[in-house]
């Protein structure tokens, strides 16, 4: 069923927005995105390696043709950082490293080296926006004091060092080695991590934790990292359990009705709010469980069970069986919206990822029946005739569509639907990492030469 999700979205993206960022699916044309500057092509890239997977082969080659002939980075164009590391350099990796197509490495490397000048500031925190033609850098204005953002410069660990290692070059590992060194030398408040750190003073910004959005993949890169590098990266293994430790001391809870929820921090106070991008972490907690100290591996697993479940409630309390971008405790409600702009669903896959984990670590059948009431809930409410469209209320009796198909829905929610209903050695856990927007880099081995023979 992905499989033809995805040729859906595919077949929609080439006939009304084939070279642009994003596809408008309702009004049918293209749509741009300004993360992006104008760099083009977002959702070919983003979906290169899924097209690869589901063994889309006419659809990946047209894809790659793409890319050699227009993918071009030598435009005038102010970008985000993260958004393009995760998206253009991790799918041109993931796509470099399935297919062994030399173009996807070299147009990486390529780009890494655009990317390099964010790393100009006084620490070496990288700036959140870039010109990638003058290299002039800037953080977003609305960040606390000039802060950068934990989730943004913490999120480039993967795909950096997994440039280091395709280019030859160390300069990229260099570069987020160096973060993890600033962060090392701060003291951390009850021992959280702020999202913001001014990339001028090495400071924090304001004492706001979180483990949805401006946090998220700050964690995951750490135990990732520790993965990816087969387990020999220890600074990376210690900082994420000790991260997970002071978490779960400060802001994980139960309600009242016995759903474990992860809160957000402010200074010492706790708002009882969770993201639908916090919903990852219930996978991550799984995955980490393997790493932890003896007697936690199976608690590890249990919050990740956990998790996935108040999340799967979020899910259920709405009229159309798909999450919110946020859900509360408290003022007598449990895992559902209240405020009238976090009652949207924009595709994102966080809940079907964590769903994706918690499968293949448990094999309990229940995660493959929560991801099928996900995809019946996709196929009524957000397909149309033009590609999928997120909602604007998901509590809402008749659809009103949003009319974008992001680019993360065809890298990262129909990958893991596909993969949650393959078998475990598509992709296994011993050989692949999979970067935050869901796109595959292999696990390092030790006796890696330069270039290795990975497994598919
Ligand atoms: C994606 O770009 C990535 O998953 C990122 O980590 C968070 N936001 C979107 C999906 O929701």
């Amino acid at each position: 069923v992905s499989l033809q999700m995805m040729k859906h979205a595919w077949d929609n993206y080439k006939r009304y927005a084939w070279g642009l960022n994003e596809l408008k699916p309702i009004s049918k044309q293209g749509h741009s995105s300004n993360l992006f500057g104008n760099i083009q092509g977002a959702t070919i890239v983003d979906a290169l390696d899924t097209l690869y997977i589901m063994e889309m082969k006419e659809e990946f080659k047209e894809a790659k043709e793409w890319v050699e002939k227009n993918l071009d980075f030598n435009v005038n164009a102010e970008i985000s950082v993260f958004e393009v590391n995760i998206r253009f350099v991790g799918g041109l990796l993931s796509a470099y490293y399935l297919s062994g197509e030399e173009v996807f490495r070299k147009k990486a490397v390529e780009l890494g080296e655009k990317l390099l000048p964010a790393f100009n500031t006084p620490t070496g925190i990288p700036w959140a926006l870039l010109n990638i033609k003058s290299g002039i850098g800037r953080n977003w204005p609305w960040a606390s004091g000039g802060s950068s953002i934990l989730a943004e410069f913490g999120t480039l660990h993967l795909e950096f060092v997994h440039l280091s290692h395709l280019s030859g070059n160390p300069v990229f590992a260099e570069k987020v080695m160096n973060i993890r060194k600033v962060l090392n030398r701060l003291d951390k408040p009850e021992g959280l991590y702020p999202n913001y750190l001014n990339p001028s003073s090495g400071q924090w910004g304001q004492h706001h934790v979180s483990i949805g959005g401006l946090g998220d993949s700050f964690y995951e890169y750490l135990l990732k990292a520790w993965l990816m590098s087969d387990k020999t990266d220890e600074d990376g293994k210690k900082m994420y359990y000790d991260a997970v430790q002071a978490i779960e001391t400060h802001l994980i809870r139960k309600s009242s009705g016995g759903l474990t929820y992860i809160a957000e921090w402010k200074g010492g106070l706790l708002e009882h709010k969770m993201g639908h991008l916090t919903c990852f972490a219930g996978g991550m907690f799984a995955l980490g469980a393997d790493g932890a100290p003896s007697d936690k591996t199976g608690h590890h697993i249990e919050l990740g069970a956990e998790i996935a479940r108040t999340c799967h409630e979020s899910y259920d309390r709405t009229r159309m069986k798909l999450g919110p971008e946020a859900f509360r405790f408290d003022g007598g409600v449990e895992a559902i919206a209240t405020r009238q702009n976090e009652k949207y669903y924009i595709l994102r896959p966080e809940v079907i990822e964590t769903y994706m984990y918690m499968w293949r670590l448990t094999h309990d059948p229940k995660y493959r029946e929560w991801g099928w009431e996900a995809v019946e809930a996709l196929e009524k409410h957000c397909r149309v005739d033009g590609g999928y469209s997120g909602l604007r209320d998901v509590y809402n009796n008749h659809e009103s569509h949003d009319d974008v198909q992001q680019s993360f829905f065809l890298s990262e929610t129909l990958k893991y639907l596909y993969l949650l209903f393959s078998e475990d050695d598509l992709l296994p856990f011993e050989h692949w990492v999979f970067n935050t927007e869901a796109h595959p880099l292999p696990v390092l081995h030790k006796d890696d030469g330069n270039k290795e023979e990975n497994q598919k």
